[in-house]
């Protein structure tokens, strides 16, 4: 997670989303199997969708399926927000796509994620809801919630009064 937050910070701040790491894991060799963040693709992009983009290479996303042939290894995914169930922009959902990797047997078994979604841009996020009951193990990792959110709103406009807070800490709490 502590990887996936340093890759959130490559990500550019911009107001109307949050910056987001994420990384796939083969957990069973331990090998990272892919990086990304948030924008880091061309176009309105997500660091899950980034994720899953980079690692199916030439195959179209709608066979992506393919890129994870083996159900013997356990592919993890670390993301340092909640993946999305609903897009401001109407694009596909982070969820969706990391259920499409599960359509050939194998695919994302597990996704460890650093901090739920705040309300800014869609109230309740149920990623974690519907993931589990795809069948998908959501672990919450504990501790590094301030620094991801600090990370993942620096772009938002403050309001009036922030960012004064001791400490330095606490960042924006989204669009005035
Ligand atoms: C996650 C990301 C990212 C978000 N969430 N898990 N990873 N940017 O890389 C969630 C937020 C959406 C807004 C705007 N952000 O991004 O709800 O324009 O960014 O499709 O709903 O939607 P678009
Ligand atoms: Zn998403």
């Amino acid at each position: 997670m502590l990887l996936a937050l340093s890759l959130s910070r490559l990500s550019p701040p911009k107001p109307t989303n949050y910056r987001v790491g994420a990384l796939l894991l083969n957990a069973t060799t331990n090998t990272v199997l892919s990086t990304s963040y948030t924008l880091e693709l061309p176009g309105n992009t997500h660091a899950e969708q980034n994720c899953l983009a980079k690692l199916a290479l030439q195959l179209p996303e709608s066979r992506i399926a393919e890129a994870f042939p083996d159900n013997s290894n356990e592919v993890v995914l670390y993301t340092t927000m909640e993946p999305c169930v609903r897009r401001l922009s109407g694009n596909q959902s982070c969820v969706e796509r990391i259920l499409g990797t599960r359509r050939g047997g194998g695919g994302i078994s597990k996704v460890y994620v650093g901090a739920r979604e705040p309300g800014v841009f869609v109230e309740g996020n149920e990623g974690r809801r519907v993931l589990e009951e795809a069948g998908v193990v959501v672990v919450d990792v504990a501790g590094l919630e301030g620094d991801i959110l600090e990370v993942a709103m620096a772009g938002h406009e403050k309001r009036e009064g922030e960012g004064k807070e001791e400490g330095g800490g606490g960042g924006g709490v989204g669009i005035v």
